[in-house]
C-alpha cells in the first residue's frame, strides 16, 4: 500500500480534533505542495476519525458516546469500538491507502489499549488480539501523541460545553488512560511521536508542521532529491 496512515492520539481535550483540522487546512492550502512539490498533486488527503469514520461507525459512535445512553458493559464497549474499526479499515482506510492517500485519523488502536485496557482494566493481550482482528494487522505509519495533563484536558473539554459518556468517567480513570499512552509511547519509539499539547494552538500546530515536513519528505521523495 503506497499511502500513509497518520493518527492523532491522547486523552480528552488535548486538542486532537483542533490540530487535525489545522493540519489538513495547512496541507490543502499549500503545505503538501511546499513539502513535496508537484508530487503533491497526485496525493489525495483524507480526514477521518474513530469511532464514526463510516456509515455504520456513525451509528456505533452514537451508541458509544451519547451521554444519556444506559451504561455499557466494558466488554460490550470494547467490541463496539472493534466493530467500528473493522468496518473503518476495510471500507475506508485500506482502499484509500491503496489509492496512495495520506490519511489523517482522529484516534485508532492505541485508544483501545489506553481506554479499554488501562482505563477499564481489560486484559491487554486480549485487546491486542482484538486490535489485530479489527485491523487485519494494519498499523499506523505515524502516531502523534498529544500529551496534556489530564485535568487541563478535561477542563478544556468542559469549557467547550458538551461532555460525552466517556468524559463523564472519573479522574482516576482518565489518569490510567494517560498512563496507557505513556507506556505505548515508550514501547513504540519509531511509530509514536510525543507532542507537548500544553502550549497554545499555534505553537502546537508549528510543532506538528515540523514533524510532518520531515516525515513527508522521508516517505515520498526520491533519495536523490534528499541528498
Ligand atoms: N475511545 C475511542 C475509546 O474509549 N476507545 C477507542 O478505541 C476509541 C477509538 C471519542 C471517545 O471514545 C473513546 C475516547 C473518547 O472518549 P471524541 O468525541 O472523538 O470521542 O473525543 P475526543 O477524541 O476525546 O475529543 P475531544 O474533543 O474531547 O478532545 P480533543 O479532540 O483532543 O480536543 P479538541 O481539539 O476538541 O479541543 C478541546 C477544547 O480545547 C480547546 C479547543 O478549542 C476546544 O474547545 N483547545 C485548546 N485550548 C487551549 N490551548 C490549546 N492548545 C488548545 N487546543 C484545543
Amino acid at each position: 500500500m503506497s499511502g500513509k496512515l497518520i493518527v492523532f492520539e491522547g486523552v480528552e481535550g488535548g486538542g486532537k480534533t483542533t490540530q487535525l483540522k489545522r493540519c489538513s487546512n495547512w496541507l490543502r492550502s499549500g503545505g503538501l505542495q511546499d513539502c513535496l512539490g508537484t508530487l503533491a498533486q497526485t496525493i489525495p488527503l483524507v480526514v477521518t476519525r474513530e469511532p464514526g469514520g463510516t456509515l455504520l461507525g456513525t451509528k456505533v459512535r452514537q451508541l458509544l458516546l451519547d451521554k444519556d445512553s444506559s451504561p455499557i458493559h466494558p466488554r460490550a464497549e470494547l467490541l463496539l469500538y472493534a466493530a467500528d474499526r473493522a468496518e473503518h479499515v476495510e471500507e475506508l482506510i485500506k482502499p484509500q491507502l491503496v489509492n496512495g492517500a495520506i490519511i489523517l485519523c482522529d484516534r485508532y488502536t492505541d485508544s483501545t489499549i489506553a481506554y479499554q485496557g488501562y482505563g477499564r482494566g481489560i486484559d491487554l493481550k486480549l485487546i491486542e488480539q482484538l486490535n489485530q482482528i479489527a485491523t487485519a494487522g494494519l498499523e499506523s505509519d505515524l502516531t502523534l501523541w498529544l500529551d496534556i495533563d489530564v485535568e487541563i484536558g478535561l477542563e478544556r473539554a468542559r469549557q467547550r460545553g458538551k461532555v460525552d459518556r466517556m468524559e463523564q468517567a472519573n479522574l482516576a480513570f482518565h489518569r490510567r488512560v494517560q498512563q496507557g499512552f505513556q507506556q505505548l509511547y515508550q514501547q513504540n519509539p519509531d511509530r509514536m511521536v510525543r507532542v507537548d499539547a500544553s502550549y497554545s494552538e499555534e505553537e502546537v500546530h508549528n510543532s506538528i508542521q515540523k514533524i510532518f515536513r520531515e516525515r513527508l519528505r522521508t516517505w515520498f521523495q526520491e533519495p536523490s532529491i534528499l541528498s
